[in-house]
């Protein structure tokens, strides 16, 4: 039998009015959909940007989501067995809490799903559907070209690409080592197809190629090999990478000849104590300008990320990263809430000492609120302290001073990028749309139908089917 699937990555708002623009997609719903055998026919949908159809002719509805989605992707779950659809999960979440994700779901796909997908789908066909898909990690050879060509209009960046798997570093708060182990990395030619895709409308989104890798420049070989082959392809690209990457000029040199115009590093804390909570040992708070000059000096702008909430950090100590990371020389600030994943050490320390609150609910997983007892702090201050630290580094003067720098010091590309996200978030700043406190009447509080309604709600939102253009 050939199936009709529906893959939707599940969203619940992060911030009170919702994104004013959408800026890049997730890559799991369409490579997801890549994996698909041509006889099944496949839709993704991403309820960030697109309206769930409950009426879908789908055979089967597939839904991946992270742990702070969870209420909503039980919801929809919900739904749509009430309607007689066959609904799997998968994701971070699932693959954590099979048992969890089984009660709302006919099955559960854990890990990564290339090994079990197709067969999956056939047991679906059969109707032979088992309740639980164990996926082991495979060698990245065969992972195909994600399907561009089904994303939704909304999307101002498309060309999201992956070329590595896992991370080489084990911080606390983190469940990459667990959930992507080793490092794999997939054929240069392969992941060059990808990059040399170009069926966009818009001259952007033929240029810029955004890396979802977890480390991409982990191995210097690997990486080195596939920059020099990206050179003459004039792209302007993104990813992360960790703050080692500048002791290595050959690299630097080949990121900024290939077109590099952002680097995320996980900055996360200015304080020593709280990296050594992090277990961050690769980061040096004395280096951190002298770092940041260099990735300037290769005309390249710094995305940096902070976490609020270690065991050391203070309620000053999280508001005073909004003047540090100005300091430092950090082009695109991004501060979340530490948060315990399931799958990482700080969840089993937290689990330990019993400091999880476990009377929250998942929507507190989302990155911006509180889910467990701080050290120093009471779960409410911390929470006052992450939103006067976003409050401050993204106010008007500290935007300006950002953007003035970029039209200064970056090149064109970097430049771009800075000054796009600083109005993004400077703006959102200005309209008071805040992350969203889930404790507030503001908040999820479970009635998810009227929060993700708020996202279609909103004028000048691009209606979309999700199918080619
Ligand atoms: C790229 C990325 C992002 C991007 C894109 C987000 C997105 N929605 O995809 C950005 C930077 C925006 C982002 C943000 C956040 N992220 Co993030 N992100 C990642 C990262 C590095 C890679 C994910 C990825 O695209 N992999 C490549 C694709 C192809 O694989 P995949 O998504 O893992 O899917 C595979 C399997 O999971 C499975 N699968 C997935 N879905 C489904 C569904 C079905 C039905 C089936 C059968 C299988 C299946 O099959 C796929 C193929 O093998 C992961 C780390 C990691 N290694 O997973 C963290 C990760 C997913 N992020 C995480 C978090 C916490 C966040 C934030 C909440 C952080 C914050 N503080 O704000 C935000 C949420 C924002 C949002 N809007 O979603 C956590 C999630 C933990 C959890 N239990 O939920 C991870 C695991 C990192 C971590 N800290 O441990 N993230
Ligand atoms: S360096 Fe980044 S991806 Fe690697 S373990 Fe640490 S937080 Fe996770």
């Amino acid at each position: 039998m050939k199936l009709k699937i529906d893959i939707i990555v599940v969203y619940i708002q992060r911030y009170n009015k919702g994104h004013e623009v959408d800026f890049v997609p997730p890559i799991t719903g369409i490579h997801l959909a890549a994996l698909t055998p041509p006889e099944h026919q496949v839709r993704v949908i991403h309820q960030q940007v697109e309206k769930v159809n409950f009426d879908t002719d789908a055979d089967l509805v597939c839904l991946s989501f992270f742990s702070g989605f969870t209420p909503e992707a039980y919801r929809l779950a919900s739904e749509f067995r009430r309607r007689g659809k066959l609904v799997v999960g998968g994701g971070p979440h699932a693959t954590f809490w099979p048992e969890e994700v089984r009660q709302h779901c006919d099955s559960v796909i854990t890990g990564e799903a290339e090994s079990v997908w197709a067969g999956m789908l056939r047991d679906a066909a059969n109707g032979e559907l088992k309740p639980v898909y164990r996926g082991e990690p495979l060698s990245l050879d065969e992972v195909p070209t994600p399907r561009y060509d089904l994303l939704p209009n909304n999307y101002f960046v498309r060309r999201v690409v992956q070329a590595t798997r896992g991370c080489p570093f084990s911080c606390s708060f983190c469940s990459v080592p667990t959930i992507n182990p080793g490092f794999r990395v997939r054929p240069v030619e392969a992941v060059l197809k990808d990059i040399e895709y170009d069926d966009f409308p818009f001259w952007w989104q033929r240029k810029v190629v955004w890396f979802w890798d977890d480390n991409l420049t982990a191995q210097r070989t690997y990486v080195k090999s596939l920059l020099k082959k990206m050179i003459p392809l004039k792209k302007w690209w993104l990813t992360q990478a960790s703050m080692d990457i500048v002791k290595d000029e050959e690299l630097m040199g080949l990121m900024r000849d290939s077109g590099c115009i952002g680097i995320f590093f996980g900055v996360e804390s200015f304080l020593s104590d709280s990296l050594k909570d992090a277990n961050k040992r690769q980061n040096k708070i004395d280096h951190y300008k002298d770092i940041f000059d260099i990735v300037h000096a290769n005309g390249i702008a710094v995305m940096a990320g902070f976490i609020a909430g270690f065991d050391h950090d203070t309620a000053d100590s999280v508001e005073e990263m909004a003047d540090n990371l100005l300091d430092v020389g950090v082009d695109v600030p991004f501060m979340s809430v530490l948060t315990p994943y399931k799958g990482t050490p700080l969840y089993e320390k937290l689990k330990d000492e019993q400091r999880l609150l476990d009377e929250r609910g998942w929507e507190y997983y989302n990155g911006f609120n509180v889910a467990f007892r701080p050290k120093n702090m009471t779960p409410e201050e911390l929470l006052e302290a992450h939103r006067k630290l976003w409050r401050k580094a993204f106010s008007p003067s500290h935007v300006t001073q950002r953007m003035h720098r970029a039209v200064t010091r970056l090149r064109p590309g970097a430049a771009w990028l800075s000054l796009f996200m600083n109005s993004f978030y400077g703006l959102k700043r200005l309209r008071g749309n805040l992350p969203v406190d889930m404790a507030s009447d503001k908040g999820y509080g479970g009635r998810s139908t009227e929060r993700v309604q708020q996202i279609f709600d909103r004028p000048g939102l691009l209606e979309s089917t999700g199918a080619p253009q």
